[in-house]
């Protein structure tokens, strides 16, 4: 097989072959660097005009930016080089001579970036955070089959809603309506059921009108669900999940890490125990802080931005009050205006990453959940059903990846953190 530029460092002093983009070019006098990237890397290729063919040379002097070729050369350490290796070239093969390269080293405004997305992936930062999120991708998946969950896939043309009617995305399914998948749970509770732990990870859709840092129009969500398991225990498994892809991303992707000049040592804290506090003692610190938000409120971005100034780890804010949360979220036995949930708020401004319940099981409590929220027996028939033969305790949560991304790589907005982004008013490319 070919090398590839991430595993040169086994090739030192020998002879290689590979197909790369030119990613710059500089030259001086007699010799000419050039920086390569396969995707899996950067490095830096030399040219050097009294030891190579004129051909060669001439080849390497018509390379424009990004365009595409084969190159060989050996291979040779060199500490000054980021790779910590160099290639001294030998022959160059042209595979295309680019057209000029929209996108220059030099800067350019969101929106122009935004329209060149499919250019825009090449560059190094945008390079090293999809690569963080494929780490992410596969730390979820190891962390559930380490600890023996299935993974399920619910669909995502539903009849109905899971999280609302505001947000849904209608369309049409023959003669019928559909809706593109706000959250797989209700699914999901059903697969807990008949397979114990399971968790799905998939897209979901929103029809959010806000135009936040925060919010995708498409976002994946990595959603457990836990026959047999409480309030309590859920909290538990989501620090313990959370912990496990930090420190899976700190093992596996410092080099990226460095490269956006995120600061490890906030990640590094990121372990079990997290902070907990209730909803009642969030409203009495934002009042504090000088917040004007009364119990019974949702808090919005600035209100979680304050709450997760106060800790240096992810902290769970829990017992919601019943009224703004969804119909399904168990109330607390001892005190049923509050709902037996809790949301994870990421440190360092990166907001809610994580919302999740014990699910009310009892059969009675959620026939009169219908009613107050005016939902139709028929169309959930299914649903009821999981509460009338064999319901038990159970309990789940919903972690949006894009949200962890920008958290972990410390990405401002979450339009970086996924490949093609649809977002409010756009849906190109
Ligand atoms: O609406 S959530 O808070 N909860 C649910 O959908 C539950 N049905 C999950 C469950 O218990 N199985 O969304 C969960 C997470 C939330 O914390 C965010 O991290 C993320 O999904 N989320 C979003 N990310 C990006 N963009 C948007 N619009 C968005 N909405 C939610």
């Amino acid at each position: 097989m070919q090398p590839t530029i991430s595993q040169i460092g086994s090739y030192v002093g020998k002879e290689v072959r590979f197909g790369a983009w030119l990613f710059n070019r500089r030259s001086s006098g007699k010799i000419q660097f050039l920086q390569l990237r396969d995707g899996t890397g950067f490095i830096q290729g030399v040219v050097a005009k009294n030891d190579v063919d004129p051909q060669v040379w001439e080849n390497a002097r018509n390379l424009t930016q990004e365009s595409s070729l084969y190159v060989t050369g050996t291979v040779r350490e060199e500490e000054r080089a980021p790779s910590g290796y160099e290639l001294l070239v030998t022959g160059i093969e042209p595979i295309q001579i680019a057209e000029k390269y929209p996108i220059s080293l030099k800067e350019h405004g969101t929106e122009f970036l935004m329209d060149h997305r499919h250019l825009w992936i090449r560059s190094p930062r945008q390079r090293a955070i999809l690569s963080i999120r494929s780490q992410i991708i596969q730390a979820v998946h190891e962390f559930f089959y380490q600890n023996g969950f299935k993974k399920v896939d619910p669909p995502i043309l539903t009849p109905t809603s899971a999280e609302g009617t505001t947000t849904l995305f209608h369309t049409k399914y023959f003669d019928e309506d559909a809706y593109l998948s706000q959250s797989g749970q209700l699914y999901m509770e059903a697969a807990a059921m008949a397979l114990g732990r399971v968790y799905s990870f998939g897209p979901t859709f929103r029809a959010e009108k806000s135009k936040t840092r925060r919010h995708l129009i498409e976002f994946w969500m990595i959603e457990p669900e836990m026959a047999f398991v409480d309030h309590e225990e859920n909290l538990k498994i989501q620090e313990e999940f959370v912990s496990y892809v930090v420190q899976d991303v700190l093992k596996h992707c410092r080099r990226e890490l460095n490269f956006l000049t995120r600061d490890t040592a906030k990640l590094e804290n990121v372990k079990p125990p997290f902070p907990r506090i209730t909803y009642d003692e969030a409203i009495q610190l934002l009042k504090e802080k000088g917040h004007e938000i009364e119990w019974g409120e949702d808090f919005g971005a600035p209100d979680e931005t304050a709450i997760a100034e106060s800790f240096d780890k992810p902290v769970f804010i829990t017992h919601y009050p019943t009224e703004i949360k969804a119909f399904y979220m168990k109330p607390d036995p001892n005190r049923p205006e509050v709902v037996l949930c809790a949301d994870l708020i990421a440190p360092e401004g990166y907001g809610e990453i994580i919302g999740g319940s014990q699910r009310i099981d009892e059969p009675e409590l959620m026939l009169k959940r219908f009613e107050e929220h005016g939902l139709s027996k028929k169309d959930y028939q299914w649903y009821l059903d999981l509460r009338k033969y064999g319901t038990v305790p159970h309990s789940g949560f919903g972690l949006g990846l894009e949200r962890t991304v920008a958290w972990i790589t410390g990405t401002e907005h979450v339009r970086e953190t996924i490949p093609f982004p649809r977002l409010l008013n756009r849906l190109y490319p």
